[in-house]
């Protein structure tokens, strides 16, 4: 790949200096030799290096047109039974902010609203531009990545003070979180708002109880939020004043010092069900290399392959517009016929966390992490 975007780019400033040529009759001929080596290029390249190459290069382009939907009346959605859906989404009423910015709200947070977000009972976006549209709010926050902190601090107050009796939870993500709402409901409907608790892809570094994941996207109780905008907050000794920082170790710490608990979200059988990375990341065993940073990050025993995440899962990261709509149509549309599921809500309070069995490992890095 490296050697392939050098020889690319070779090529590009042969380009650029041909035109510089002001005589006619060498550009052809040199045009010709570029051509040649492109199409060499391609010819010897593994082929799915091209297709991958060349769908990255499509999901960098603006969607414009509005995608639409398939109604509930349509013949296959006939057959879909959404009544203990329908009943959680009454039941357990999920807040969601989304953490964007003015450059995103076209190219990213819209195409957020029109896919998942529909299914959270309020959606906001939290940006430093306000557009009714979204809705996005102007927080009194300097547009800055470096601010994310600040924003973050800032959204958890906006929420609190104009939201705070709309919801049960309180739903962060960033604009290439896909969210799964559902899943998300049934994993809260066992704990009750009033719990000092959190919940998200949870990381073992700079925070004693661990602290969730950013990107894969966090919530927090209505308790919780309570304790972190009216004890954390005003307090420089338990959560940085500064803007600056990483915004989900910073809440991580804020969050522990009000006695806010890191929570567990794992399924029955121990597998994810927020995902801080692509799910191909760690669906394919060796997709991402020893050295990568996640490996000294996660805080539960991780597998690689098809035991990493969850059938109930809420977060993937990493999603670009493209796949946003990509992930909706698999999860929402598309259906294998013939195959049901029947689904039954467990006991309440009966929590789906694992029940600690010891599983074979095929954990290939196992004895990287010195475990
Ligand atoms: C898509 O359809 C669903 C179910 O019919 C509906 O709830 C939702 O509002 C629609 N979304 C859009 C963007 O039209
Ligand atoms: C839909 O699911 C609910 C809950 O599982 C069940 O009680 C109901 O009978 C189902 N409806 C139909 C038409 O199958
Ligand atoms: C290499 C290794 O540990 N393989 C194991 C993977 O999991 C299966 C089923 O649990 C075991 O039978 C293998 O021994």
């Amino acid at each position: 790949m490296q050697n392939f975007l050098k020889y690319g780019n070779f090529c590009y400033q042969l380009v650029l200096s041909i035109r510089k040529f002001q005589r006619p009759s060498v550009q052809p001929f040199l045009l010709g030799v570029v051509i040649g080596m492109v199409v060499t290029a391609l010819i010897t390249l593994p082929s799915g290096y091209n297709l991958s190459l060349f769908r990255s290069y499509a999901s960098e382009r603006k969607i414009t047109s509005r995608i639409g939907n398939h109604s509930s009346d349509d013949h296959h959605h006939r057959m879909t039974n959404i009544s203990l859906s329908s009943q959680l989404y009454n039941e357990v009423k999920v807040l969601c902010w989304i953490l964007t910015g003015p450059q995103n709200h076209e190219k990213k947070a819209k195409h957020v609203k029109a896919t998942w977000g529909q299914r959270c009972n309020t959606l906001i976006f939290m940006s430093t531009e306000d557009d009714p549209s979204l809705p996005a709010v102007a927080l009194p926050v300097i547009e800055d990545r470096n601010n994310l902190w600040g924003k973050t601090k800032a959204a958890f107050q906006y929420v609190y003070d104009h939201h705070y009796n709309d919801a049960d939870w309180f739903f962060k993500a960033d604009d290439d979180t896909y969210a799964v709402m559902e899943n998300l409901r049934y994993l809260l409907r066992d704990y009750e708002p009033t719990d000092p608790i959190y919940f998200g892809f949870r990381f073992k570094p700079y925070v004693k109880q661990g602290y969730m994941s950013g990107g894969g996207g966090y919530v927090l109780s209505k308790e919780s939020v309570k304790r972190f905008v009216t004890e954390a907050l005003p307090n420089p000794d338990k959560c940085k004043k500064e803007n600056t920082g990483a915004e989900d170790v910073e809440i991580g710490k804020c969050l522990e010092n009000v006695g806010v608990a890191a929570g567990d979200s794992r399924d029955a059988d121990g597998r994810s069900r927020f995902l801080p990375l692509f799910a191909t990341d760690v669906l394919i065993p060796g997709a991402m290399g020893k050295e990568h940073w996640f490996w000294s990050y996660h805080y539960y025993p991780f597998n690689v392959g098809m035991e990493c995440c969850s059938d109930n899962i809420i977060t993937i990261h990493y999603v670009d517009p493209y796949k946003l709509y990509l992930l909706e149509y698999l999860i929402y549309h598309v259906q294998p016929f013939g195959i049901s599921y029947n689904p039954e809500l467990p006991e309440k309070g009966v929590k789906q966390t694992p029940v600690e069995k010891e599983k074979a490992s095929n954990d290939s890095w196992d004895e990287f992490e010195g475990k």
